[in-house]
């Protein structure tokens, strides 16, 4: 009959289609219970039926009358239900996911203890520069001349033996420390840097024409952290007469030719008129100016202006207006003390520009006097001598 597919079907495929599908119940009406079989009751209509409703409603409803019929042929119902396709899945799946979590977790495993490692150095790298960082200074040299009330920050052009000022105040960030350092000077030089090369503002004597480029240096430095900037100037002296003579020597057994002891040159310059070592005519230490030229007129009047007597030099003597006649230059070894012979060197600028350079000219002791060459104005023209005597000469 129909029964089994229209009276509680589900209930029908959980119990007695499981035993062998849709089964003929046989009667339809009763009278009483005895009437039923299966265990049904005979209800108040006269039918059998069931006690219970099953207690899977919710089930029943899901499990809808097209699924139940299906599976109400086999055993399936139990199996079949939901797990297969669920199982398809799940059946493909597990080879794939099996090696996966085992794959899965090893990476994790073994990239987190490089993970936990890299950060544990990174982290004390970043964080200590973060801790210290500096404000990381830079560098702004400056220079000025002596008669000069700007501070120039990429050259500075004076005369010689000036006093240049440097600066270095308009470095900026955080400084604890300067560095200045004479990078290249004229040859014959033995200026310094006073009072010392690591104070914000030293002084420097262009002691000879040429160029003197300097660095600058400024340094934060907290003994864990470290670090600098530079800057560069560079100062040219440049002689403003128009004749600029200048004697530098350099004697090898002065093991410090910049302190307080040393050979004695002394630089000569003498007028037609005169005799060597004789003022009024011949310019030298005992007579540093002379009235030359105009009587009166200091203007063209030759003059020394450097006079050095232990050690290296320089010295030095200008003269602008010169007459027209030919003039002698000469350098005389006053005194080497213990010190032997030394190496004598006479530049000679017109206008500014070196027009003539003797360089290390050799004296074997004191009291020789190098003649050293004439010059010719206005013409400018300077021809070498190079003439040593025991002693002055009588006559150039
Ligand atoms: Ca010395
Ligand atoms: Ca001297
Ligand atoms: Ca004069």
């Amino acid at each position: 009959m129909t029964s089994c597919r229209l009276i509680f079907p589900l209930f029908a495929s959980l119990t007695l289609l499981a035993l062998s599908g849709c089964v003929d119940l046989g009667e339809v009406t009763c009278e009483s219970d005895n009437d039923c079989r299966f265990g049904r009751v005979c209800s108040t209509a006269g039918q059998c039926t069931w006690t219970a409703p099953p207690t899977q409603t919710p089930i029943e409803e899901d499990a809808g009358p097209v699924d139940a019929g299906p599976h109400d042929a086999g055993p399936g119902p139990d199996t079949t239900p939901i797990e297969p396709p669920d199982a398809v899945s799940d059946v493909s799946t597990p080879p794939d996911t099996t090696p996966t979590p085992d794959t899965t977790p090893g990476p994790d495993t073994t990239p987190q203890p490089d993970v936990g490692n890299e950060p544990d150095t990174s982290l004390p790298d970043t964080s200590v520069p973060d801790a210290a960082t500096p404000n990381c200074p830079t560098a702004v040299a400056r220079a000025r001349g002596e008669h000069e009330s700007d501070w120039q920050i990429t050259g500075l052009a004076v005369a010689p033996l000036e006093t240049v000022s440097l600066d270095a105040t308009s470095s900026s960030g955080d400084i604890t420390r300067y560095e200045w350092t004479l990078v290249s000077r004229p040859s014959g030089s033995t200026t310094r840097l006073v009072p010392s090369n690591t104070v914000e503002q030293p002084t420097l004597f262009l002691d000879l024409a040429g160029w003197y480029e300097l660095e600058l240096r400024v340094i934060y430095d907290d003994g864990d952290v470290v670090c600098d900037a530079r800057d560069e100037i560079r100062i040219r002296a440049i002689p403003n007469e128009d004749v600029h003579i200048e004697l530098t020597w350099d004697t090898p057994a002065d093991a410090d030719q910049t302190d307080g002891s040393g050979t004695d040159f002394d630089l000569h310059y003498l007028h037609p008129n005169g005799q060597w070592n004789n003022y009024p005519w011949d310019i030298f230490w005992e007579n540093p100016r002379g009235d030359w030229g105009v009587q009166g007129d200091s203007w063209d009047d030759p003059s020394l202006d450097l006079d050095d007597t232990n050690g290296a030099g320089p010295e030095n003597i200008t003269h602008s207006g010169l007459e027209n006649l030919t003039y002698n230059i000469g350098a005389y070894y006053y005194a080497s003390g213990t010190l032997g012979a030394s190496y004598a060197t006479l530049r000679v600028y017109i206008d500014g520009l070196l027009a003539f350079e003797f360089a290390d000219k050799y004296l074997d002791h004191d009291e020789l006097f190098w003649h050293v060459a004439q010059l010719t104005w206005p013409s400018g023209q300077i021809m070498a001598v190079d003439q040593v005597y025991d002693g002055f000469p009588t006559a150039p």
